[in-house]
């Protein structure tokens, strides 16, 4: 597939919010016909092997219950259905839309301006879709925390295939986080249990520290983009909306720089088999998506 490129320049001033505020919502920058064809594949990950359902991990989970019960309250006095929150990684390796759209489309370009960084390559790629009446938040964490990389310019692109709204579970950044170099342990993701085996500190739920910290979201249509540093501490609700669904790809690159480090308790990926402790990243495990 031929690069697509962006429907406009990143702005300087995008750079400067990203970098000051951990997070930055790009208008109107990727052309909409490019993000409506990922809807088929998307619908194809979804009745794959590929994907999780993540509402049925979380009743599993003890914490994942309590808040499941919470929302559900909700959920079932405004009527709506039961939704699910479904979720996969690492599309790319199987679909060769997912790729296409990870390697060609303009997110590696608009990345690079962003990073501020010669080479882009390719980390993974995430499904995250909630259909209407989903309980399940997605806990706060951060992305660094389960990725196997060391470096400063890691970043996650979050692309919305609906209009999201914090409703429909518009994903939810804690401003400056990326600030902060303390190491987080991962979490179950629909749960803010930290994952068995893991080093470092539990990520702090936010909705309790009342005034502590700056949350922001955006609502967004396709076309748009958010894009956050990869120490930016996130979450999402579930999706309240009885129509509404929200479906989103992330996709997360690294920049110059970045090397492997094998993160303790995180699941590994085959593919990274040709990467040792402290290498650069190679073409097998990581493909370069830019220049
Ligand atoms: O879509 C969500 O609910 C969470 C997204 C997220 O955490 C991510 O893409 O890094």
């Amino acid at each position: 597939m031929e690069r697509i490129s962006p429907t406009r320049s990143v702005t300087q001033e995008e750079v400067a919010t990203f970098w000051r505020e951990g997070v930055v919502c790009l208008r109107s920058i990727l052309p909409v016909e490019l993000v409506e064809s990922m809807a088929k594949p998307i619908e194809e990950a979804l009745v794959s092997s590929a994907t999780t359902d993540l509402s049925e991990m979380a009743d599993a989970l003890e914490s994942g219950a309590v808040a499941a019960r919470n929302v559900d309250e909700l959920v079932v006095a405004s009527g709506a259905p039961r939704g699910h929150f479904k979720a996969g990684t690492d599309h790319w390796l199987l679909q060769q839309e997912f790729r296409d759209f990870a390697l060609c489309s303009p997110l590696p370009e608009i990345v690079a301006s962003i990073l501020r960084s010669d080479e882009i390559r390719l980390y993974e790629d995430s499904v995250l879709v909630k259909e209407p009446g989903t309980q399940e938040k997605t806990g706060f964490h951060q992305d660094m925390s389960y990725f196997h990389l060391d470096g400063d310019l890691v970043c996650t692109t979050w692309v919305p295939l609906d209009n999201v709204t914090a409703e429909t579970g518009a994903v939810r950044f804690v401003v400056g986080s990326h600030l902060d170099n303390t190491k987080y342990r991962p979490n179950m993701f629909v749960s803010d249990l930290a994952m068995p085996d893991t080093e470092g500190a539990e990520v702090p739920d936010y909705d309790v520290m009342v005034g502590e910290a700056r949350i922001i979201s955006f609502d967004t249509s396709p076309g748009d983009l958010t894009v956050h540093h990869a120490r930016t501490i996130h979450a999402a609700s579930g999706n309240l909306s009885r129509t509404q669904r929200r479906r989103a790809i992330s996709v997360r690159y690294t920049g110059d720089g970045t090397r492997f480090k094998l993160v303790a308790g995180s699941p590994t990926k085959e593919h990274h088999a040709s990467l040792s402790e402290g290498d650069f990243l190679n073409d097998e495990s990581c493909p370069l998506a830019w220049p």
